[in-house]
C-alpha cells in the first residue's frame, strides 16, 4: 500500500508546471468590450483596456484587417458582417507583445419598420398541399409540400386551376422548400441531408448536394449570383447556382438579437422575405447583411381560411410567399390553407432602390 501513497518526482514537476501555467495566464492584463452598449455596423464601440497595458500598443485586427482604434474607442468598418466576428486585439505588457481574441456579437444598426400589405383577391390552395416551397416561373406556380413519405412536388396555374405536373417523392423523403434557377429546380430535403438539383420541366433527379455547415433544408429562394437557404437556425447560407455547395451565411439579426426559424423564403430586389416558423409574420431581411429591415403582420389572413380535414390547428401554419412579377404582388399562403392571398406590399418605407 505503501507505494500507493507515493508522490511520483514527475508528478511533483508537472503540478509545479500546470499551476506556473495558471498564475501566469491570469496574470495577463486584459483588453474588452465595455458592456451595454449597441453594437453594429458602422459603431463606435468603448473598449476597456487594463492600466498595465501602455494604451499606445493597443490594437484590432479581424481577418487580419486593421480596425480604427484610438483614444479607447474602436470604429468598426461600415461593411463589416452581422453576426459573431473574432478580434483580435494586440498590446504590449513586459516588453512583450501579446495577443488574445474577442467575440463581438455585431447586430443591425436600425430597429425593423412595420410593412402594410393590401388585399387584392384570392384564389384557390389545395388543403392536401402542406407547403414548404412556393415559386413563380410566370404564370405556373411551382409548389413543395412535406410529410414523410406524402411530399411531392406540383406546378399549376392558379389563375385556371390547371395543374400541369406532379411528382411524388420517395418514401424516405420529408420535402422543404424549392426554387427555379434557369432550367433547373433545386428542391429540399428537410432532414435528409441534401438537398436536389432537378429537371424544372418534368421533376428528375439531375444531381445531389450535401448539406454540409447547415443544419437541416428549410426554405430556399435565390437571385443573379446565389441560392439562399434557410435550415432553422439564425443563418441564412448561400449557395452555388452550379451545384448548391454552400459559400457562406449570413446571420439574421435585429439591433437587439438573432433571429432563428427562417422559413419560407422570397427574394424581392435586395431583400429576402421570410416566414417565421410557427408565427404569423414575415420577415424582411436585406440580403446583404442579414438585418431584419421590416416586419410584416400576417395575422388576419388565417382568420379568412376555410378549415377542413386536413388541417392541423399545430402544424397549419402560415407558409409560402412567392412574387409575381408581371402582376408585382405577392401570393401567399400556409400549410393545408384552402386559399390563396394576392397581397400588394408597400415597400416605400424601406426606400427600395
Ligand atoms: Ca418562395
Amino acid at each position: 500500500m505503501k507505494a500507493h501513497l507515493r508522490i511520483h518526482p514527475l508528478l511533483l514537476v508537472l503540478t509545479f508546471l500546470l499551476t506556473g501555467c495558471a498564475s501566469k495566464i491570469e496574470r495577463l492584463p486584459q483588453v474588452s468590450i465595455q458592456k451595454g452598449q449597441q453594437i453594429y455596423p458602422g459603431a463606435s464601440i468603448k473598449i476597456s483596456v487594463d492600466s498595465r497595458i501602455d494604451p499606445e500598443s493597443v490594437s484590432f485586427s479581424i481577418d487580419n484587417q486593421k480596425l480604427d482604434y484610438s483614444n479607447g474607442q474602436l470604429k468598426l468598418p461600415d461593411r463589416i458582417s452581422i453576426g459573431k466576428q473574432k478580434v483580435t486585439t494586440r498590446f504590449s505588457y513586459n516588453d512583450k507583445m501579446e495577443q488574445m481574441s474577442l467575440t463581438l456579437s455585431v447586430y443591425a444598426r436600425d430597429k425593423p419598420i412595420k410593412i402594410e400589405t393590401e388585399l387584392v383577391t384570392t384564389y384557390e390552395h389545395s388543403t392536401d398541399y402542406y407547403t414548404q416551397g412556393l415559386e413563380f416561373d410566370g404564370d405556373w406556380l411551382y409548389e413543395s409540400t412535406g410529410g414523410l413519405g406524402k411530399s411531392f412536388i406540383v406546378r399549376y396555374n392558379p389563375f385556371t386551376g390547371t395543374v400541369d405536373n406532379t411528382k411524388a417523392l420517395g418514401k424516405e423523403i420529408f420535402g422543404e422548400g424549392l426554387t427555379v434557377v434557369n432550367d433547373k429546380l433545386f428542391h429540399l430535403t428537410w432532414q435528409n441531408g441534401y438537398g436536389t438539383i432537378r429537371n424544372k420541366k418534368n421533376f428528375d433527379s439531375i444531381q445531389s448536394f450535401e448539406y454540409r455547415g447547415s443544419m437541416e433544408g428549410w426554405g430556399l429562394t435565390h437571385d443573379e449570383n446565389f441560392i439562399y437557404k434557410s435550415d432553422g437556425s439564425e443563418f441564412i447560407w448561400r449557395l452555388s447556382q452550379t451545384d448548391g455547395s454552400e459559400i457562406d451565411y449570413l446571420t439574421i439579426s435585429s439591433q437587439k438579437s438573432y433571429f432563428k426559424n427562417a422559413n419560407e423564403l422570397e427574394l424581392f430586389g435586395d431583400f429576402i422575405l421570410s416566414n417565421v416558423y410557427q408565427k404569423d409574420n414575415v420577415m424582411v431581411i436585406d440580403k446583404n447583411t442579414g438585418a431584419i429591415v421590416g416586419v410584416i403582420d400576417l395575422s388576419s389572413l388565417k382568420e379568412r381560411i376555410k378549415k377542413d380535414a386536413f388541417f392541423d390547428p399545430l402544424n397549419s401554419v402560415l407558409n409560402g410567399i412567392a412574387y409575381h412579377k408581371e402582376r408585382e404582388t405577392f401570393f401567399v399562403t400556409g400549410k393545408n390553407w384552402n386559399t390563396l392571398f394576392e397581397l400588394r406590399i408597400d415597400f416605400s418605407p424601406l426606400e427600395i432602390k
